[in-house]
């Protein structure tokens, strides 16, 4: 498919499994060794920052930073884009990452994973910088997750579909389990926090009322809710359904960061056949004006992503 490709992404994709390997790891010793519990201080998100964020961020750092593959990485838990190897090389990608997702649910064994994207340079030469950071979700040229679950299962598109891999703990490496995966068009679970109900505009009200079969015929929807992103995603990816975090009155642009979270989600959801929006149009149009800019999220199947669309749609059409 690409005759001129120099092995750069592959080696790319291998430096994310590495790194997900360190990061797995840490998080199946948890309990046994000292890595759980906050460090006592907050990110640039304001977030209470877990001991367990602190070292999945080096590690990732670590395990990009020195290959000559990456100029420039953004992390959810950095402030400022970080320069590989102190701006000393000049690779052609650029890497954005969530490096432990799901931390209120470190402490006690739920699912959390690591969310990554990978974009070209947009300069042709140097040390890359926020412009290089800023780029639309559509131009990502490879992004994916790790899930900490049950196993360790690293999950990716280059553009081609999306493919599964699960760590075998007895070789160390990771073997294909699930290529090409297409989630089905309709799915059977809803998934989004409903203890912001009454935080909601009029009409994500209206869509959860529908997905609890309570009005509406025949869309009663089974709710799943972990609060690990990336293990809702994964669940609805793989059996249907669909995950929404909206823009609400304690966080007006959502609560999902649009870099780390929503836009290499999104490009998996469309690769595997499903669709992402921020209620009005495709996560990956949007094009970032800030590093850790938020944005509401309905990620998930396709038909009930355009569902939700329509009712929002319609919500703001009537008249209060
Ligand atoms: P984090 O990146 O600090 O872990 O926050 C993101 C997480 C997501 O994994 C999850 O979907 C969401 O926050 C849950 O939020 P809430 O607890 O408000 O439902
Ligand atoms: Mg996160």
């Amino acid at each position: 498919m690409h005759p001129h490709a120099t092995g750069q992404l592959s080696n790319l994709l291998y430096d994310v499994a590495l790194a997900a390997k360190i990061i797995s790891g840490y998080v199946r010793s948890a309990g046994l060794v000292d890595v759980l519990g906050a460090v006592g201080h907050t990110n640039v998100q304001g977030e209470e920052q877990q001991k367990l964020d602190v070292l999945a961020n080096e590690v990732m750092k670590q395990a990009f930073g020195n290959t000559g593959r990456v100029s420039i990485m953004a992390s959810e838990e950095e402030a400022e884009p970080i320069l590989a190897a102190n701006g000393a090389v000049d690779g052609k990608y650029v890497l954005l990452f969530d490096p432990l997702d799901g931390s209120s649910n470190i402490d006690v064994n739920v699912s959390i994973g690591t969310i990554f994207s990978i974009q070209k340079r947009l300069s042709e030469h140097g040390c890359g910088n926020l412009v290089d950071c800023l780029q639309s979700g559509r131009s990502q040229v490879a992004a994916g997750y790790v899930i900490y679950g049950s196993s360790t299962v690293m999950v990716y598109s280059a553009g081609h579909g999306v493919h599964c891999f699960t760590l075998d703990p007895v070789i160390g490496e990771f073997r294909m389990t699930n290529q090409n995966v297409s989630t089905p068009p309709i799915g059977k679970y809803y998934s989004i926090n409903e203890s912001n109900f009454t935080r909601w505009s009029p009409g994500y009200q209206q869509v959860v009322r529908y997905f609890k079969g309570v009005e509406g015929e025949g869309l009663g929807k089974n709710a799943r809710y972990i609060g690990s992103l990336v293990a809702d995603f994964h669940r609805n990816l793989l059996a249907g359904g669909i995950f929404m975090y909206p823009a609400d009155s304690k966080s007006p642009k959502g609560k999902l960061r649009l870099l780390y979270e929503a836009s290499p989600l999104a490009y998996i959801a469309e690769q595997a056949g499903g669709a992402a929006s921020d209620g009005k149009r495709p996560i990956l149009d949007i094009v970032p004006s800030e590093l850790h800019q938020r944005t509401p999220l309905v990620i998930g199947s396709r038909d009930d992503v355009e569902f939700v669309e329509r009712i929002l749609r319609e919500a703001n059409a009537t008249p209060e």
